[in-house]
């Protein structure tokens, strides 16, 4: 199994690795207990907050807002990545870039994205490219050598708990063959509908980064024990494609 070096990743092995390729989605958090939150899942390794912010035009949905960043631990103890589900976010970008560790923007929400790129890595922050699931992957391809994730939605962006899009399956097997050849260390992150039975066919797709939500990590009850779970199928996932 060929997993790329991610942003504060690297080629690691075991739950550590499997830990650190999952973050959670805080738009699926419950507000009225996030640090008690964040701290199972921290238990269980995760220390990357995904943090979704749209515009309404986008995506007909406003998800999170920027005192997101004032609720979170500090950045030496969490990481940051913002998933801009906004048109045009280049007029956006230093909003969110310096509070960020990846900024994600979609490909189809911008007229030049080498633009957006340059801005986002201006602040010092890696950048994510993101693409729905009806996008196709010579959309990206020019784009991939240029960025340092590709964020690839398996639901409709938007809202939580949409239904997971099954054509994406083969999209990202395509996607990581142009990885391997364009830009061996691009990470491929999958977002939407993460859960126990979508993580072996994307692992054996090639993702190996994921975003955990309200279907496979905030799913009611001990969310350390959810977080275990699922860290343990990526895990298991990788191993059984190594094999
Ligand atoms: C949704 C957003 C996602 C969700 C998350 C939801 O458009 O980009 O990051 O927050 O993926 O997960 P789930 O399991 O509810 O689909
Ligand atoms: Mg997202």
């Amino acid at each position: 199994m060929h997993w790329a070096a991610g942003v504060g990743g690297g080629l690691l092995e075991g739950r550590e690795a499997a830990s650190t390729r999952l973050s959670a989605s805080i738009m699926c958090a419950d507000f009225r207990s996030l640090p008690a939150q964040l701290t199972a899942l921290q238990s269980a390794g995760i220390r990357t907050a995904h943090l979704d912010f749209g515009d309404g035009r986008f995506v007909p949905n406003l998800p999170l807002g920027l005192e997101v960043f004032a609720q979170l631990p500090p950045r030496t103890e969490w990481s940051r990545e913002c998933h801009l589900m906004i048109e045009e976010p280049l007029r956006l970008v230093t909003l969110f870039a310096p509070h960020a560790d990846l900024v994600t923007f979609h490909v189809e929400a911008i007229g030049d994205p080498r633009e957006c790129i340059a801005a986002i890595r201006q602040h010092g922050a890696s950048v994510g490219l993101g693409m729905n699931p009806s996008t196709p992957p010579e959309r990206v391809a020019p784009l991939l050598s240029e960025v340092d994730r590709l964020l690839v939605m398996t639901v409709e962006p938007g809202f939580a708990g949409a239904p997971f899009v099954p054509e994406v399956v083969e999209k990202i097997r395509q996607l990581a063959t142009l990885r391997d050849h364009l830009n061996p260390t691009l990470s491929i992150e999958v977002d939407g509908a993460i859960n126990m039975r979508t993580v072996p066919a994307l692992v054996g797709a090639g993702a190996d980064r994921f975003v955990g939500g309200s279907s496979g990590l905030f799913i009611g009850g001990d969310l350390e024990q959810s977080a275990r779970a699922l860290i343990s199928c990526i895990e298991g996932a990788a191993h059984e494609g190594a094999a």
